[in-house]
């Protein structure tokens, strides 16, 4: 039976508009943070309560779906094939925890690994950025225009410091040059709020030397509906399947600064 994307959109807007106000009605709330991997590395109750709500609704509805998602239960996945959700019930865990803002739930439906619906809910602002395979993007219901060139030296470019200090992933020279050669920087602490912001032209890039399948899902699938480029920092493909380095820009900035500054960096692989 042939899918019904518009029915699984639909669906997919209700749970997220739903699940964005849950979120809302928490700052009334006493949260409960836990850390992960390490002390910085959040976790509150929300986070995973949004991601049991997705998980009931989808396993309910369309239960030959498979899940991942970035808290505790989902499908282990090592192949891209059939219908998959990646879900990050909140994308910014510090920045829900500590400003209540710059955060969003990101959502990105993929079939046999082609990105179909990919969903950024910016639920302080009430801005749902939306991406459809073929159809373009939206930031609610306004069409957002196709993303044009812009040089290095007249961008914005998204980066958290970490990646410009001593850190396990990059000479911090690297970035550092770019960081000098472009107009200005900024870091929102969340991927999906940053890739939403390259959708609607507020930043140019967005680069990260650590991010997972669900921080960036959503986000590719938006950008790339409107011309903008994302591959890992050293150029290749992005590869659902694992964390790696991701460089997401307008199409002329992103070969700039492949072509131009990132030329010394080779990724780790595991
Ligand atoms: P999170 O808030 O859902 O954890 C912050 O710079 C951005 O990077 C956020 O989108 C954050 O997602 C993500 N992030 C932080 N630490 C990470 C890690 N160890 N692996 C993958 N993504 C991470
Ligand atoms: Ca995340």
């Amino acid at each position: 039976m042939a899918l019904k994307w518009n029915e699984i959109e639909s669906y997919a807007k209700d749970w997220v508009k739903e699940a964005g106000e849950s979120i809302k009605a928490s700052f009334q709330k006493k949260l409960t943070v836990q850390t992960k991997s390490n002390e910085n590395d959040l976790v509150t109750n929300m986070d995973k309560e949004t991601e049991q709500f997705f998980i009931g609704k989808i396993r309910n509805t369309f239960p030959e779906h498979r899940i991942m998602g970035e808290e505790e239960e989902h499908d282990q996945l090592t192949d891209l094939k059939g219908v998959i959700w990646i879900i990050d019930p909140i994308d910014g865990t510090m920045n829900f925890i500590h400003q209540q803002r710059n955060f969003a739930i990101s959502i990105g439906i993929y079939e046999n690994g082609i990105g179909k619906i990919g969903l950024i809910y910016d639920v302080v602002h009430d801005e749902l950025y939306c991406g459809i395979k073929g159809r373009g993007a939206y930031v609610n219901e306004t069409k957002l225009p196709k993303l044009n060139g812009v040089a290095v030296k007249k961008a914005i470019v998204g980066v958290n410091a970490t990646w410009v200090t001593e850190n396990d992933k990059i000479d911090p020279a690297i970035l550092g040059r770019l960081v000098k050669d472009v107009r200005g920087t900024r870091s929102y602490g969340s991927a999906a709020i940053e890739m939403a912001y390259v959708a609607t032209g507020r930043v140019d890039a967005y680069i990260s030397l650590r991010l997972a399948p669900w921080d960036y899902a959503a986000g590719a699938i938006i950008v790339e509906e409107l011309g903008g480029v994302i591959t890992k920092l050293t150029g290749a493909p992005i590869n659902l399947l694992e964390k790696s380095s991701i460089l997401v820009a307008k199409p002329d900035l992103h070969k700039e600064i492949i072509d131009h500054y990132v030329t010394n960096f080779k990724e780790q692989t595991k």
